[in-house]
């Protein structure tokens, strides 16, 4: 007989049901945003109360700027890099003392395991890169405060450097002699702000991993920011999607007027593979991960980091 496609190993829409489907997996891919970092203490932005976007009005009054969005806008930072500096310092980036999560430790797991296809992450704070994963199962899709770089002579700061540069207080200007003085160019962390192009090779692997992907994890992003939150409308669509998240994310086309793609719906009743799992991100990876039987050895990788 044909060998079982693995659509019809999901009899219907459970977590029992994505459980026995990624024991057979071997290309998962795991899009992952700020709410896998938020049990670390790191705020994302968009949950109310205490987002980033809900707490920045000091800084939106003092530069008069309209929107939380714009102090992540690339054509702000060019005319005048001093809010975002201001900004990462207040919120200790690059912050050295914030441990990995669960989530974190999950998705290394599925590496270890060897099916992991790819995690994209749209996050900066390079949680994942610590829980030893190798470098080529993560794409960090809008970069990281790993490095800086001189926007003037294209000079780069190594993460030490951008943060001794950060918390002097002072917008970081670039040291290297040009012709015997300084450059005073403005250093840019290597994160991608809006308007701003993702890395080059981003498509192109994208692409790729997504013709293969045999399982696609979302967890812990609202899918507002594109084009990563295409991917979910780019797997096969035979591919079974297990959304992990707070609240369901892409239920109303009317919120999402403004992108140009049509995003996943899981309430649509075509998505007879779509799985939800609301609440705590930890809390679903626990349940996950005990219906796997993998949850002792994700304790003990929690328990070492
Ligand atoms: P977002 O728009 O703030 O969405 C986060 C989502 O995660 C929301 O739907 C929340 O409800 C959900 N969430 C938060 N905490 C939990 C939790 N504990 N359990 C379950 N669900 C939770 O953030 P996105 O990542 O979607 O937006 C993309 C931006 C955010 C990227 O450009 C990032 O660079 C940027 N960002 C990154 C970080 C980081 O690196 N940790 C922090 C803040 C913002």
């Amino acid at each position: 007989p044909p060998e079982p496609s693995p659509t019809s190993l999901i009899k219907c829409a459970t977590v029992d049901a994505i459980a026995s489907h990624l024991k057979n997996c071997k290309n998962v891919l795991v899009l992952t945003g700020a709410g896998i970092s938020t049990s670390a203490g790191i705020p994302d932005f968009r949950t109310p109360g205490s987002g980033v976007y809900d707490n920045v009005q000091k800084y939106l009054d003092k530069y008069h700027l309209q929107s939380a969005q714009k102090l992540f806008s690339y054509e702000l930072f060019q005319q005048d890099p001093e809010p975002f500096y201001a900004l990462a310092r207040e919120m200790k980036y690059p912050n050295a003392n914030v441990k990995p999560t669960i989530a974190h430790h999950f998705i290394k797991l599925l590496s270890d395991k060897g099916v992991l296809l790819r995690n994209y992450t749209q996050n900066i704070d390079m949680l994942q890169s610590q829980t030893g994963i190798p470098d080529n199962k993560v794409f960090e899709v809008h970069g990281s405060f790993r490095s800086g770089t001189c926007m003037k002579c294209a000079a780069k700061l190594d993460k030490t450097q951008l943060k001794e540069a950060i918390f002097c207080g002072e917008v970081a200007k670039c040291m290297v002699s040009v012709e015997g003085n300084a450059c005073g160019g403005v250093i840019k962390p290597d994160i991608v702000m809006f308007g701003e192009a993702l890395p080059q090779d981003y498509l192109c692997t994208i692409s790729k991993d997504e013709d293969k992907c045999d399982l696609l994890v979302v967890m812990g992003t609202s899918l507002q920011v594109a084009p990563v939150n295409k991917i979910p409308n780019s797997v096969p669509s035979s591919t079974p999607r297990l959304l992990i998240n707070r609240e369901k994310v892409c239920t109303n086309p009317e919120t999402y007027t403004h992108m140009s793609a049509p995003l996943f719906f899981f309430d649509h009743p075509d998505n007879k593979t779509d799985v939800f799992m609301g609440g705590d991100i930890d809390s679903s990876l626990t349940e996950l991960a005990k219906k796997l039987g993998w949850w002792e050895e994700l304790e003990k990788m929690v328990g070492e980091k």
